[in-house]
């Protein structure tokens, strides 16, 4: 595996041209001067009292050495106003992401826009002894797919998803730094990594990880005895990849746990395949059984 951090491009938080353009060539990019120490402390604050372990209900989806806490966008208002609101990442996802159609006919002209959307906010803690996460592409979560692009070059409209990583700590190829495939944005979903297109995408406190959705990456290994390597990682999708009526506010936990399984899966309330509709990774018919102690405060 390739250990050398040059390989992961870097540029200014302010530096937008240049982060879409690494973005562009590699799939990846680590943006600096994103945060401040102080405001890490903060959100470390805020998640630190909701960090879960492991418990039988979510044995299946992590190593005993995770910890974890989702929602967090919820239960942090640095989160919420100071890193989701950074407008040069605003112009930058939306580069990526944004959807736009003039649909033919009836609606004189107009064209519709569908910015992007948060669809996941999770702290993520890796704990000594955690094995490697295996490498892979988010948006097969979605069952993307992926044309070969490494002759024409990168197409805008591609991505369906941008992922960003931010680091409590400093991470190292030790404590389970991130690894990215730099370049493999570009791939069809024949071509798979070896070892040396694998990146270790080292980072600083105050610096942030950006990820296309189609490019290969993994949570690393952490071999330490002593060191954790909290990361605050926030997915976003295209903004139409969600129902259009909302199923959460229109029906009532009651009313769900009454319905039949076919009744709760039909209305996407209890399907555990892969990772949709969760809250702290519980789908929510899990969810409302297991009550109120899953409810996120906003603060
Ligand atoms: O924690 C990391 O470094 C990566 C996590 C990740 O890729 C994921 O959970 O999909
Ligand atoms: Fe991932």
């Amino acid at each position: 595996m390739n250990s050398d951090p040059a390989k992961v491009g870097r540029a200014p938080i302010t530096a937008t041209e240049k982060l879409i353009e690494c973005l562009s060539k590699d799939g990846c990019v680590i943006a600096t001067d994103f945060t401040s120490v102080e405001d890490l402390a903060q959100v470390q604050d805020d998640v630190n009292p909701y960090m879960e372990g492991y418990t039988e209900i979510r044995a299946h989806l992590f190593p005993p050495q995770y910890r974890w806490c989702g929602g967090i966008f919820g239960r942090s208002e640095t989160v919420r106003n100071r890193w989701l609101a950074e407008e040069n990442l605003d112009l930058v996802r939306d580069h990526f992401l944004t959807t736009t159609l003039t649909p033919p006919g009836g609606y004189d002209g107009a064209t519709f826009e569908s910015k992007p959307v948060l669809a996941f906010s999770v702290t993520l803690d890796i704990g000594p002894g955690a094995k490697q996460q295996p490498l892979h592409r988010d948006d097969y979560l979605y069952f993307h797919r992926h044309r070969d692009l490494t002759k024409s070059g990168y197409e805008i409209g591609t991505d369906m998803m941008m992922l960003m990583f931010v680091p409590a700590v400093k991470t190292t190829i030790e404590n389970g730094a991130t690894l990215v495939v730099p370049g493999s944005h570009l791939w069809d979903d024949v071509r798979t990594p070896v070892d040396n297109e694998v990146c270790y995408a080292t980072m600083t406190p105050g610096e942030v990880l950006l990820v296309l959705g189609s490019t290969w990456h993994a949570g690393g290994g952490n071999v330490t005895t002593d060191v954790r390597r909290p990361q605050h990682t926030f997915f976003f999708t295209r903004g139409m990849y969600r129902p259009e009526e909302n199923p959460y506010l229109s029906y009532s936990p009651q009313q769900v746990l009454s319905w039949s399984e076919k009744s709760q899966s039909l209305a996407g309330m209890n399907r555990d395949t892969l990772a949709f509709d969760r809250t702290n990774y519980l789908v929510p018919s899990a969810l409302y059984a297991e009550s109120t102690k899953a409810q996120i405060p906003d603060k």
